[in-house]
């Protein structure tokens, strides 16, 4: 079968490679022109462990193509539609994206092409889109073409595998869309496959999404609290995982990334009602960067030091450790939160372009750093020797990366106990 891949970004690039990898014709439609060039010479335009080799296989068998140019993808058996839906302004979905790959989807398609929604969805999304295919082409959802929601559930970072290992879920519109896109999937997924309808497939990938979202929440209000009580939450929060029944999650600086912080609204967009613990949820880990604000203001405080002429240096863009992807990352948000209070704000992440060159640089004259991602080699750093170029001491971790407060310095993590 061939295939088009409408979207090449995190996910859209690995499920056609793998594709590729399984013997398919793939080719990868997308708009950005840079992308397209890149990816045709082997070269990924994101970073993600073996994503390299596995593309260039791709490339070299003649396996993978990418394109700009929407004739190129016309009379195709199969569409895979990985397009992001963010949210807008008003944190109600954006769908115009997808909306574009479907009408994109259905000027190309021909009779009997099955057509998958892999992007995350509102529920009832599915039904809809295959509705406007129908308007748009005459075809009978179902009869003259074939549909169905195919969720990603892979974490960045270890993509090839989570594709390969994990469970899918193919949520068709009709018993034949879901047996013939498990074939599809068949041909590289070695988890097990479960069929069921679109609208519990859209469903139980935002419940999977919302209940992390929700669990994290949990674990930051344990951190308020234990701030209230002086306790160390870490230590809390490990004694009380030893219950067979209780798996806490991390506390932190925030909810970062293109799935958590927006599923859970994709999840309440179409309901009537909300009845308020999704919603709160997102809430406390929004305003997670604040928590780490104010424990930057009363360090600052301690040592007397007007806001205004403090030099801040944040270790740390991205959203998550070992990850150059700044989505929504809590980081950003909290250096929009402090930029207008302090002198300077210096940002190092060695995984992200556009930051200092090196951390003793960065450091050199400054009066607080401030974790805010759990890169690997932020857990080693030598405080002691850091220290030394600093103006004043003060060091905030917003990711448990530090175990043993340096000496020296005035310390303050989330979820520490000290405020
Ligand atoms: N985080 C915490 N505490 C925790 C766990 C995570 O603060 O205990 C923070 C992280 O630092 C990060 C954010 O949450 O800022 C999200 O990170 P993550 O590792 O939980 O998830 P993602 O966004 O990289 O990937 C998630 C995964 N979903 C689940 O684990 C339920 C992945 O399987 C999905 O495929 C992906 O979303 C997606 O694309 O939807």
């Amino acid at each position: 079968a061939e295939i088009a891949v409408i979207g090449l970004g995190y996910i859209g690039l690995p499920t056609a490679i793998m594709f590729a990898n399984a013997g398919f014709n793939v080719i990868g439609y997308e708009i950005r022109e840079e992308v397209v060039k890149k990816v045709n010479s082997g070269n990924s335009h994101i970073i993600e462990p073996e994503i390299e080799e596995m593309l260039k296989r791709a490339i070299e068998n003649g396996n993978l193509r990418a394109t700009s140019d929407k004739k190129e993808i016309a009379g195709k058996d199969v569409y895979i539609i990985c397009v992001q839906t963010p949210l807008k302004e008003d944190k109600t979905p954006d769908l115009s994206y997808l909306e574009s790959a479907v009408r994109t989807t259905a000027e190309s398609m021909k009779k009997g092409s099955l057509v998958i929604i892999e992007s995350t969805v509102p529920p009832m999304t599915t039904l809809k889109m295959a509705k406007l295919i129908e308007d748009l082409t005459g075809f009978k959802a179902g009869e003259d073409f074939y549909m169905a929601h195919a969720p990603e559930r892979v974490m960045p970072g270890r993509i090839f595998k989570e594709l390969v290992y994990n469970s899918r879920i193919i949520g068709g519109i009709n018993e034949k869309s879901s047996e013939l896109a498990e074939l599809l999937y068949r041909a590289f997924v070695k988890g097990q496959i479960f069929k069921t309808s679109s609208t519990t497939s859209e469903m139980v990938k935002l419940m999977e999404n919302t209940f992390r979202d929700v669990n994290i929440a949990l674990a930051n209000e344990f951190a308020f609290l234990a701030h209230h009580y002086g306790v160390n939450v870490f230590e809390a929060i490990e004694l009380a995982n030893t219950h067979p029944r209780v798996k806490i999650h991390v506390p932190g600086i925030g909810v970062g990334g293109h799935c958590l912080p927006k599923d859970p609204y994709l999840l309440l967009s179409s309901a009537k009602e909300d009845f308020g613990l999704i919603k709160k949820a997102r809430e406390i880990n929004e305003d997670m960067p604040l928590f780490a604000k104010d424990l930057l203001m009363n360090s600052l405080k301690l040592i007397n030091l007007p806001p205004e002429e403090a030099v801040v240096v944040v270790l740390g863009l991205s959203y998550k450790g070992n990850s150059d992807d700044t989505r929504n990352s809590p980081s950003l948000k909290f250096i929009e939160e402090i930029k207008e209070m302090v002198a300077e704000v210096r940002t190092y992440d060695p995984y992200v372009e556009g930051t200092h060159g090196s951390l003793e640089e960065a450091l050199k004259g400054a009066d607080a750093a401030v974790i805010a991602t759990d890169h690997s080699e932020f857990k080693s750093l030598d405080w002691q020797a850091l220290g030394g170029l600093m103006r004043n001491k003060i060091l905030i971790d917003g990711r448990h990366v530090v175990k043993e407060p340096p000496k020296g310095f005035i310390f303050k993590g989330i979820g520490r106990g000290e405020c």
